[in-house]
């Protein structure tokens, strides 16, 4: 296996954890390359639950490096408090194996309060962030205005940083009625937390250069999925990073061309956190039903997902600007019992069929779904180790999405367990 990519091919929670983890078994690299701790990885292994976040996936497998790169927003609190609990699991984590990239961006606690003033201060309009403060960390590195890890060991010029970081957000907070920040405080903060974080910063891309030259194995963990996509998803209900392939790249420091296979974790039916549209939500009994079977809660959040019927027309769109070269298909078994299953295979948008869910955020609010309907099964798919042990009309359901989404199933799962899953191609 040379590099792997592995991206959500919807809107997040498809399943990912549990494919990076059994992916990273055969990597040396893991590499998280955007995102933050609003991402949410829940690992069964051997019936020990893991419950990451910020941390890369493969720090719960021994001998392997975990590397957060710069194209993602860190907490340094929740960082530190993620190591200490997972640690406390029995984890094995410290600067032998975990490098934080220098110049990734920091969230810091005004970004979180930005972010939750400006969710309640849309009310029914919200975009049903997470309240991490992810937007607003994204919005101050592109402002040129954020502090990055680097600058944490750079006490001299800190405190002009933290100056004109506050001046902008505390007039947003003004502005929005909420209380405002001061610098001595923050400063007090960053000061014990830069103690924390300092052994752990390191220059990501030379050591990924290293890594190339030792023709070690890498394996680029995604956050959220290119639904979420700050460019190609449901914008302006989205995240607020790349979270297609091409991200690994610019989020490390390593050329596009290193970035390898594209695998694409898709569930067998759909589901959505926050606001925005979704073309095959099914607000009836069916949707409960996934929902309930499926134990759709977010990890981070805790909040109910919406559900639906899967859809094909939007997984080929994220195959196509992903450049996905195969998909892990995931939560088979919550289809397991249906007399009948639809897939959406396009939309109809005022009087007009698309094959695609085009940009405009109002054409996407009044996207009807066309479904065609294919027959269920009854026997159970929960824990099969092999194709012989599907029923037919399983591996039917399974062709036809193969055909829709215009990419091959290159891996199933078929239970959160590792060895639950079947290597296809
Ligand atoms: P934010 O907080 O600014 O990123 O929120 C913006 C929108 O993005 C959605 N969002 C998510 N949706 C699903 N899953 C998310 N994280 C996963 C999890 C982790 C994963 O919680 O399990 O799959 O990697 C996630 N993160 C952000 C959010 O609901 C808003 O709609
Ligand atoms: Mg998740």
């Amino acid at each position: 296996m040379s590099n792997v990519v592995v991206i959500g091919s919807q809107w997040g929670d498809e399943g990912k954890g549990k494919i990076v983890d059994w992916l990273s078994a055969r990597a040396d690299v893991v590499c998280r390359f955007q995102g933050g701790h609003n991402a949410g990885h829940t690992l069964v292994i051997d019936g020990v639950t893991y419950k990451l976040s910020l941390l890369p996936s493969g720090v719960v497998r021994q001998g392997k490096t975990s590397i957060i790169g710069n194209g993602v927003v860190i907490d340094p609190w929740a960082l530190m408090e993620e190591i200490e609990r997972v640690t406390a699991a029995g984890v094995d984590i410290g600067p032998h194996n975990l490098m934080v990239a220098e110049n990734a961006v920091l969230i810091l606690p005004v970004h979180r309060a930005v972010d939750m003033a400006r969710e309640a201060a849309r009310g029914a309009k919200k975009i049903g962030t997470t309240g991490r403060g992810i937007g607003p960390a994204y919005e101050d590195k592109v402002a040129r205005r954020a502090i990055r890890v680097c600058d944490l060991m750079d006490p001299a010029s800190l405190e002009d940083r933290v100056d004109e970081l506050l001046i902008h957000h505390n007039a947003l907070l003004t502005g929005l009625g909420e209380e405002t920040f001061e610098r001595a405080a923050l400063m007090k903060e960053l000061e014990a937390i830069s103690v924390k974080l300092a052994p752990y910063a390191g220059v990501v891309w030379k050591e990924l250069e290293k890594i190339r030259h030792e023709n070690k194995r890498v394996l680029f963990e995604g956050a959220q999925g290119v639904m979420l996509d700050v460019d190609h998803g449901t914008y302006p209900f989205v995240t607020s990073s790349n979270t297609v392939p091409g991200q690994a790249a610019s989020g490390t420091g390593v050329g596009p061309r290193s970035v390898g296979y594209v695998l694409g974790i898709t569930k067998a039916y759909t589901t959505r956190v926050g606001s925005g549209p979704f073309p095959s939500e099914l607000t009836d009994a069916i949707g409960e039903k996934l929902g309930e079977r499926g134990r759709e809660f977010g990890v981070v959040t805790g909040r109910k997902r919406r559900c639906g019927w899967f859809d094909a027309a939007l997984v080929r769109q994220s195959v196509k600007v992903a450049g996905m070269d195969g998909i892990a298909f995931t939560k088979l078994d919550v289809l397991d019992g249906f007399d009948e299953l639809k897939i959406c295979t396009g939309y109809e948008i005022d009087g007009r069929t698309y094959d695609y869910l085009p940009a405009s955020t109002g054409l996407q609010a009044r996207a009807k779904p066309i479904y065609e309907t294919m027959e269920g099964w009854s026997e159970s798919t929960f824990g099969a180790r092999s194709w012989a042990d599907l029923p037919a009309t399983a591996i039917k359901y399974i062709r036809r999405v193969e055909e829709l989404i215009e990419a091959p199933v290159a891996l199933l799962s078929t239970s959160p367990e590792r060895e639950d899953t079947i290597l296809v191609r």
